[in-house]
């Protein structure tokens, strides 16, 4: 992986042939030698971790190759810092970017092995909560595909993302001990492993040259080891680098207390030590300030940079010319806290000036910001940061001193001005404000969608927008083609190919050549059969799943995203309890209802109280539904439990309706609203996030709008939002909730869902009663169009041939382009 000293004659092994009877070669050597078996012996666990490596063996020669010459090169890359990578299975991907599936497939079949059955042995690793992490995954894809020299780097945690499970409709979450089986995907290279510092104290001293330093004397050390996993480009013969860094104990640490011959102390601090990689922190969307999370992100961030100037830069590299060959991407205020490292390195370690070093600083970090909710912005108490990292915070300090000196010196002395934009918090406790760290410490600040980005410039970042307009931009969210159409729907894959030539994997926007076959009946009647065929599919999987058995024949009306308030899970369900009062008072006729299945999938952070409540609510509501003699038979609820990327990549392709229904305004950008319009879905939703750019793209007679804008939402709150009201005046509304209330759904006590109706009445803060009534009419509006199938599917075909935009690829370009002015390796 290290090339610091591969030399031109440096040889290289060439991948196996791709042939059936190499591949099976292969695969009996990897079982033989590898997994120590036999074929008539072997275990499944066996048989997927030597295919897995029979895999590896086609990407390894591309791996070298692409790391040599991005060595050569010196090129400027990306490095991308992300404190999550949610990346789906690894074989299905490894399969398809080399183009050996059937190879393979016919392989294992000659052996009496099943392709597919071996697939689902895989333990997915979730080392992400929801899009963001996801994000960072189709990220690396789109770089690798574009040839874009590029490296992201972030933690191994031993456990990733906890497994779901319902008791008696209530979450339960369980270790996700995704390494258990063997990790056939990564490459430990401990030999590479990294020291880094915590605690201490600063001391400042006299140099040679007789100026006034500062150093650093930490008080405990940890080892990051680097696991590398290779990131597979699409057919290209790429293969870039994720560089995961696991926590170890030093052998100091433990050496000095074994010393003293305290062996259980010394056992216990080695413990201490690699908890700092040990678990993913399950909030989505809502830090939690705990300190374990800030050692993480010092952890990591420390390891990642030191290993790029150690190991990436040549011998003898000057620092002042560090923003030519790389630019640090921080995913979120994660990774922050890599600015003042970076300072530290060059003023302490480097014996840079303070003004050389923060240019050079300024210039080698862009900072993307994917949230609007003031509760999600990072902040850490100056205590905390001073007792971990007593460097870093002098650091950070005379950062803000230094930039509130031009603030004051720019707005004429406005102290209220310097106030707000200082990088210091005074209240509730003194401490640092990560996105302002962020935007004084980069070259550009980035929002996730249009309406985001605009509303980072007017509202949670206006003082910096005013201050630096130039600085802010946008970067539209994008999903990776290559996963979540090519391997996730192989029907609609096949049916563009066969239209319009395969090209489209690589370059999305070539699905506007499907426009015209909106309006070709037999093709539409082909996407129809591919649809039911992934609804067949997804019949299959849930019932062997989760043994959840539903009908193909129904709309699938699917809502799949983390459980957050602001997302608006329960706007949903009071769609279904309503659906269910009408029915079952009597006021629709059975026979009158378009028959829909209703599809939850969701996690909450376990600490979250109301979204687990909201949780054991639609479990609840969909036991009763469910159990309805009538209403079943035209509406049923299924809720399967723990939703990841592997669930995502059957239920995407079988849907009909996607909800995003995200209160206006709350809704960074989305990612899923692209997965479904890609794959033929509707959206209904609200005009937040991406959704605005989906709808601007499909058009509007092809999607669902309703609710509040932005604007009107923010005036309601303004003027003072009353929930009750909307209670009292709306029939249908108040009939939901009072059967919610009288406990309908909860054997008929009332008071075990008693939070979350009296949240509504009272709170309610992201407005879903003032939002029912607009969501009741266009769900009569989705029923309509749905009445018309070929009505129905030609707008479908026209949300595939429209989404293009939605590619990673376009997100990468617009980054290369506006952010990090780098360009992809053309040749070697
Ligand atoms: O990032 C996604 C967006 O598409 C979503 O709209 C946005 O909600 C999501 C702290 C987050 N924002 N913030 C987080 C995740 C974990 C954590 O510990 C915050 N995730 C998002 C991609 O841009």
């Amino acid at each position: 992986m290290y090339c610091r000293h591969v030399t031109e004659t440096t040889p290289l092994i060439t991948s196996p042939e791709p042939t059936v009877e190499g591949f099976v070669r292969e695969y009996l050597r990897e079982l033989n030698f590898s997994q120590g078996t036999i074929l008539e012996r072997a275990t499944t666990n066996d048989q997927y971790l030597a295919l897995a490596r029979t895999v590896r063996h086609y990407l390894m020669s591309r791996w070298m190759q692409t790391t040599v010459s991005q060595y050569r090169s010196q090129a400027k890359a990306v490095a991308y810092l992300s404190a999550e990578y949610l990346l789906g299975r690894q074989l299905d991907n490894a399969l398809i970017a080399t183009g050996l599936e059937e190879v393979a497939a016919e392989a294992l079949a000659s052996l009496g092995l099943d392709l597919d059955e071996l697939r689902e042995v895989e333990v997915e690793p979730g080392l992400g909560n929801g899009g963001l992490g996801r994000l960072a995954a189709c990220f690396v894809d789109s770089l690798a595909t574009m040839s874009v020299p590029a490296i992201g780097y972030g933690i191994r945690y031993e456990y990733g993302i906890f497994r779901q499970r319902f008791d008696d409709g209530r979450q339960v979450e369980e270790p996700d001990n995704w390494l258990d089986n063997g990790a056939p995907w990564e490459f430990a290279h401990p030999e590479h492993e990294v020291a880094v510092g915590f605690g201490g104290r600063t001391e400042t001293y006299t140099d040679d040259d007789g100026r006034e330093r500062t150093r650093w004397l930490p008080g405990w050390q940890v080892l990051g080891v680097p696991y590398n996993y290779m990131v597979p480009g699409y057919r290209n013969g790429r293969v870039n680098t994720l560089r995961l860094w696991s926590a170890r104990a030093t052998h100091a640490f433990d050496l000095k207390i074994f010393n003293y011959g305290d062996y259980a102390e010394a056992v216990r601090s080695q413990t201490f030590a690699e908890n700092i990689s040990k678990v993913l922190y399950p909030e989505d969307s809502t830090p939690q300030g705990k300190e374990l999370r800030l050692q993480q992100q010092y952890f990591f961030v420390a390891c990642s940079i030191r290993d790029f100037i150690d190991q990436l830069l040549p011998p003898g590299f000057d620092l002042h010319d560090l923003p030519d060959r790389v630019v640090f991407q921080l995913n979120d205020t994660h990774p922050v806290i890599a600015v003042p490292e970076l300072m530290r390195i060059l003023v302490d370690e480097r014996g840079f000036e303070w003004d050389d070093a923060w240019q050079v600083t300024q210039r080698c970090f862009a900072y993307t910001c994917h949230t609007l909710l003031p509760e999600a912005l990072e902040v850490w108490p100056v205590e905390l940061v001073g007792r971990l990292l007593p460097r870093h915070l002098e650091i950070v300090y005379r950062i803000n001193d230094e930039f509130l000196a031009q603030v004051r010196e720019r707005s004429g002395g406005d102290e209220l001005l310097v106030r707000r934009m200082s990088i210091i918090a005074e209240h509730p406790e003194r401490s640092v404000r990560m996105a302002y760290l962020a935007t004084v410490g980069g070259s550009k600040v980035n929002g996730v969608a249009e309406l985001h980005s605009q509303l980072l410039r007017d509202k949670v970042l206006a003082d910096f927008a005013a201050f630096w307009p130039e600085k802010f931009t946008n970067v539209t969210n994008g999903v990776t083609p290559r996963r979540f159409v090519k391997l996730a729907n192989p029907g609609l894959s096949g049916l563009i190919t066969e239209a319009i030539g395969d090209g489209w994997v690589t370059d999305l926007d070539r699905l506007r050549e499907l426009e015209p076959l909106a309006d070709d009946a037999e093709f539409r009647r082909r996407f129809r059969e591919v649809k039911a065929a992934n609804k067949d599919r997804l019949v299959s999987f849930l019932a062997a799943r989760d043994g959840i058995a539903i009908d193909p024949a129904t709309m699938l009306d699917v809502m799949v995203k983390r459980l957050h308030e602001y997302k608006r899970q329960l706007l949903k369900l009071l769609h279904v309890v309503t659906l269910y009062d009408r029915i079952t008072s009597g006021d629709l006729a059975a026979a009158d209802v378009t028959p829909r299945t209703v599809v939850f999938g969701a996690k909450a952070a376990p600490g979250y109280v109301m979204a687990k409540e909201i949780i054991a609510l639609i479990n609840h509501v969909g036991a009763v539904v469910n159990a309805h003699p009538d209403v079943s038979r035209v509406l049923r609820v299924a809720f399967p439990a723990n939703y990841n990327v592997t669930v995502a990549e059957t239920l995407v392709p079988a849907a009909d309706l996607s909800e995003q229904i995200s209160l206006a305004g709350k809704e960074a950008s989305g990612t899923g609203n692209m997965k479904f319009a890609l794959n033929g879905a509707l959206t209904i939703g609200t005009d937040d996030g991406a959704n605005v750019e989906i709808r601007r793209l499909v058009g509007d007679e092809n999607f669902f709008l309703f609710g509040l804008t932005e604007p009107e939402a923010s005036a309601v709150a303004e003027a003072g939002y009353r929930p009750a009201s909307y209670y009292e005046e709306n029939v249908s509304l108040r009939r939901a909730l009072d059967l919610i209330a009288r406990g309908t759904f909860s054997g008929g006590d009332g008071s075990v869902f008693e939070r979350v109706v009296s949240n509504l009445l009272s709170e309610d803060r992201f407005m879903v009663l003032a939002d029912y009534q607009a969501y009741l009419d266009a769900q009569e509006r989705v029923e309509r169009a749905y009445a018309d199938p070929d009505a129905w599917s030609r707008s479908a075909v026209l949300n595939v041939a429209r989404s293009g935009f939605f590619s990673s690829d376009r997100s990468m370009r617009d980054y290369l382009d506006r952010v990090w002015h780098a360009a992809p390796l053309t040749a070697g």
